[in-house]
């Protein structure tokens, strides 16, 4: 039987266990919702912004490529934001956005997406519009391929609207039988050199980044600690957590500094990091990148970056065998594990609450395999201090610091991990970059619980203006919000919440309910120290 090219498509898209787009439609992308097929779900966005956002965290948290449908130019132009943080979380995303018609695209008509393939560069590994219908099977298949293999990351596609309802070229039925595979362990030689320096190191570190929870190898992660018998660290603003974070070899999540890296580093002799980039740095502190006498190896996926570390011996393989092999061939050292003892940290009670008070409460009422995306900028270090991230894919955050990520990736992220529940805990500034995403979760029932830190201010900024030694300035504050409000105009249920006892109830209720929620705390924090209050 002949098939149209969007049936072909949406076959290619079964084959590779594709069946939900998330999109926002205009004119360009009606003709390939025709006769929406009935295995498919439809998650639609309010804001393309919002779409990306789900999609980049359905992505991450179920490791499948996620299929986004946008609106040409300015639905793409919306997403942008957010795909600069699904290109650095390695995001597996097939992003596909509506052309104006063929036979008048040349004209520049209503809603053309002008040099279409340019603009969604650099953040995407592969950009392309197919030069004739019968392309568009083939395109999206390279696509989806190209999205999985080496260092996985976003990818973009735009197709004419009138290339839908042609006929497919017959041979592209061979797209639905194949796959691709892309496992690279370390060689021979690569392996015995990294296991010889790790082996005759004195006292090494390992550093591990994001992509060792993506490949799912955070269990591998601590097999490896535990021989090596060393301490780990979390890469600076790791946007997954690669080690359950109260294990007693980790020492918590590096600063983001040249200087303050190298200073908390500076005991070891060799440096081995796995799964992140070398390093993600933030603020600039002038200073040498590694301390003096130390050696760094560096085992990433992605061959960029491998290739811009500043320092440093790079692999490239993938995260999950490197980590297998290693685990094997590395002596185990004598003498005991190393035992850090953290000094528990007291907080008072004070109120309104501090931000330290509210992750005491969550670490103590959320189920223990939760999930926390964490939005919330100026307490970073106290949730990471504070919550327990033991199991894999139990904390996101956004990989190119974009603000408008936890929101929507906490919606996409429920949707592909319904046995667990997740806490997004964002911030008051930070809530209002993709807001319209409680309205997805509550149109789809997705029961998300979201917890707005309201302390009236950009905390972060007060921090970094601090550190740049700038002062005051006219842009700091965000007051007069009413959370509880906004979530009820999207149809969700929300709570407010001033004490421990307060904040345990409103997540019960909104857990007993199985729908999403809000709840609002306030909190005390960067206002009112800075008050003197
Ligand atoms: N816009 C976007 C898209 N991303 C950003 N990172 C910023 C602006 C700048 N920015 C930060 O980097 S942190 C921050 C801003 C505005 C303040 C966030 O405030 P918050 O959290 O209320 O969410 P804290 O805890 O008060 O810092
Ligand atoms: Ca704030």
């Amino acid at each position: 039987m002949k098939k149209t090219v969007q049936q072909a498509t949406y076959d290619i898209l079964r084959k590779n266990d594709i069946n939900i787009i998330f999109g926002n439609p205009g004119s360009n992308e009606l003709p390939f919702l025709k006769n929406f097929p009935d295995d498919f779900q439809y998650v639609l966005g309010l804001q393309e912004a919002v779409v990306l956002g789900i999609a980049d965290g359905y992505a991450q948290a179920s490791g499948k490529p996620a299929l986004v449908n946008l609106h040409s130019a300015a639905g793409t132009g919306n997403a942008m934001g957010a795909l600069a943080n699904a290109w650095n979380s390695h995001s597996p995303l097939v992003v596909t956005a509506g052309q104006q018609h063929r036979a008048m695209v040349a004209v520049e008509p209503y809603l053309t997406n002008i040099d279409s393939t340019m603009l969604p560069r650099p953040l995407v590994k592969w950009s392309y519009e197919p030069s004739t219908p019968q392309e568009v099977p083939y395109a999206i298949s390279r696509a989806i391929h190209t999205s999985l293999s080496d260092a996985r990351g976003p990818v973009y596609v735009s197709i004419p609207y009138d290339d839908w309802a042609k006929e497919a070229e017959p041979q592209s039925v061979s797209l639905n039988n194949r796959k691709v595979v892309s496992r690279r362990s370390l060689d021979v030689a690569a392996l015995s050199e990294i296991t010889a320096a790790i082996d005759t190191a004195r006292n090494p570190v390992l550093v591990f980044g994001a992509d060792v929870d993506a490949d799912d190898a955070n269990h591998i992660a601590v097999g490896l600690a535990e021989k090596m018998k060393c301490p780990v660290w979390a890469a600076p603003s790791t946007p997954r957590c690669p080690f359950p974070n109260k294990h007693e070899s980790f020492k918590g999540l590096l600063p983001s500094g040249i200087t303050s890296i190298a200073e908390r580093l500076a005991a070891h002799d060799l440096i081995v990091v796995i799964g992140a980039p070398v390093f993600r740095y933030h603020q600039y502190e002038a200073g040498d990148y590694l301390p003096e006498g130390t050696n760094l190896i560096h085992i990433t996926c992605d061959s960029a970056e491998a290739a811009r570390a500043p320092a440093g011996n790079a692999y490239i393989a993938d995260i999950k065998p490197a980590l297998m092999q290693l685990a094997e061939s590395v002596r185990d050292r004598e003498g005991d594990k190393p035992a850090f003892v953290k000094a528990p940290i007291q907080v008072s009670l004070t109120s309104p609450m501090r931000p330290e008070t509210v992750f005491d409460t969550l670490n103590w009422i959320a189920p223990e395999n939760s999930v926390f995306v964490n939005e919330s900028t100026s307490t970073t270090a106290a949730m990471w201090e504070r919550l327990s991230f033991t199991g894999q894919g139990s904390y996101y955050y956004a990989a190119a610091g974009g603000l408008g990520f936890a929101m929507p990736a906490g919606v996409g992220i429920q949707m592909a991990r319904s046995d667990r529940q997740v806490f997004v805990v964002i911030g008051d500034g930070s809530s209002n970059y993709s807001i319209q995403a409680l309205w997805t979760a509550a149109r789809y029932n997705v029961p998300v619980i979201f917890i707005v830190l309201k302390n009236g201010t950009y905390g972060a900024l007060r921090w970094f203006a601090s550190v740049l030694d700038i002062g005051d300035i006219p842009a700091f504050d965000v007051p007069n919000i009413d959370f509880t409000k906004i979530a009820e105009g999207y149809g969700l249920q929300s709570f407010t919440a001033d004490t421990p006892e307060a904040l345990e109830s409103a997540v019960s209720k909104a857990r007993n309910s199985g729908k999403p929620a809000l709840i609002e705390v306030e909190t005390w924090g960067a206002l009112q120290d800075l008050q003197g209050k």
